[in-house]
């Protein structure tokens, strides 16, 4: 893997007075793989460009110009073919985990894929895990970067079992040792240094608590009885402010809470998603959504379903000014989408599959088609959604369909893959889709979509036999 990874150091350095474009996947992992080399590249001096694509369909590769070397991050491997189509006589990197096709006689080309080297590339390493891996044969003291490879690992939702697995582990240890991560066993809260503790509770939803979740007045009254105080001297208390003893009652009670809640087959996953690995980015600042890895890469996938990667990206490579204060700008918008999005589905409801088992809602011409999955995963843990079952969001557009399903990680723990199930069912009805075990998408045929959704049903209820 090094030799492949020093290879692509040297093929860039080749570049580096002739014309270098990167292209990366507009998804949180996709923005820092880009940032993760542009700064690689800028700390050498090398000008190069920097384009984003949903993905590398055949139509966007035909838009793309080749320059003297073309870096594709976090895809790439998986259109491998079309790619060499316009690509053959150019050079060309590529650094990704996805499965890739097999390519030959292209001599221009460094491939570094995740599975060449008997890697997960679902779970063990991101996109910009492999990025990561050319920026350190570039200049050895980039170990720094791996922290952005740890954020776009989280981002793909890599550490679904509460912590980082395989090669990730390894970044993690370079980003320790380099001083610019601390990572501990903790509660799972979101916005660990940076909101009220019963805000951070409030928003705690896989699985839901009844009473705790989405209930502002339950989680502080939960708090006065655990006897953690609220606010101290300096404002009111964060995740992080809680001692040790504090948080384990807090952790004890969130634990015996669900169980009252959970079915019986789940009950056992439940501790995994209450407590497990924090990631603490110690280069950002104390009170920073950005200094929990976790934020950091909400941040970056809401930077990417707005379609403005770049204002995330230039936040990735360091910008704490304009496109931080751009960033928050989209944060807000996109919490005012999601209440409009959550509006729409509590009015229109929810249908059942054919079976039952998937529920799902059709929002055509209401919610952005970037918007769908986050809806849809915010719809788990409310009103007369079955948190337990996967929900399903569709958009019909133009004869086609496009779909994003969503499940509890606690399903995926029982052993749920909502990734390959779509992958089958789209691909039986002339579409495809592909993604994340708990978080996926597919695009169909617009007539094909009730035959589409009778499959995925069938296929889940298989896998969980
Ligand atoms: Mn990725």
């Amino acid at each position: 893997m090094n030799t492949a990874a020093r290879k692509a150091a040297e093929l860039i350095k080749k570049h580096r007075n002739g014309s270098i474009e990167i292209v990366s996947h507009m998804d949180a992992d996709g923005v820092c793989s880009a940032a993760l080399i542009s700064k690689a590249l800028d700390r050498l001096d090398i000008p190069h460009n920097v384009k984003f694509v949903r993905m590398l369909y055949r139509d966007v590769i035909e838009g793309l110009d080749p320059p003297d070397l073309t870096i594709f991050t976090d895809l790439g491997s998986s259109q491998l073919q079309n790619v060499r189509n316009k690509f053959l006589r150019h050079d060309v990197i590529i650094a990704d985990h996805h499965e890739p096709q097999p390519v030959e006689g292209w001599p221009g080309l460094v491939h570094l894929n995740a599975h060449h080297y008997s890697l997960d590339g679902v779970q063990e390493v991101s996109g910009a895990g492999m990025v990561y891996l050319i920026a350190r044969e570039l200049d050895p003291s980039n170990l720094d970067l791996s922290a952005l490879a740890i954020v776009g690992a989280i981002g793909d939702i890599q550490n679904a079992w509460g912590k980082l697995m395989g090669y990730n582990r390894e970044i993690a240890k370079d980003a320790v040792r380099s001083g610019v991560l601390d990572q501990k066993i903790d509660l799972m809260l979101y916005g660990r240094h940076s909101r009220p503790i019963f805000k951070a509770l409030e928003s705690f939803t896989d699985p839901p608590i009844p009473g705790i979740s989405n209930y502002a007045p339950g989680c502080v009254s939960l708090l006065k009885d655990l006897d953690i105080q609220l606010k101290d001297d300096g404002g009111w208390r964060r995740p992080v402010d809680l001692t040790d003893a504090e948080k384990q009652r807090l952790a004890t009670e969130l634990i015996a809470r669900a169980y009252m809640y959970v079915p019986a087959e789940l009950v056992k996953y439940v501790p995994g998603l209450i407590i497990g690995e924090a990631h603490t980015l110690l280069a950002e600042e104390e009170r920073s959504i950005l200094r929990d890895a976790d934020g950091f890469s909400t941040c970056m996938n809401s930077t990417a379903r707005h379609e403005q990667p770049l204002i995330g990206f230039e936040v990735a490579k360091g910008d704490r000014k304009i496109y931080l204060k751009a960033m928050f700008n989209l944060l807000r918008h996109h919490r005012r989408s999601i209440a409009e999005g959550m509006e729409f589905v509590e009015q229109t409801g929810l249908q059942q599959g054919p079976k039952g088992y998937i529920q799902y809602f059709d929002a055509s011409g209401e919610i952005k088609e970037t918007f769908i999955g986050t809806i849809a995963s915010l719809n788990l843990g409310y009103g007369n959604c079955d948190p337990y079952r996967p929900i399903v969001g569709v958009i019909r557009d133009g004869g086609v369909a496009k779909i994003s399903a969503r499940c509890s990680k606690l399903l995926f723990l029982k052993g749920l893959d909502m990734a390959r199930a779509i992958r089958e069912a789209a691909h039986s009805v002339g579409g495809e889709g592909g993604g994340h075990a708990v978080a996926c998408g597919a695009q169909v045929p617009e007539n094909q979509v009730a035959e589409f959704l009778g499959k995925f049903e069938d296929s889940l209820i298989e896998q969980l036999g």
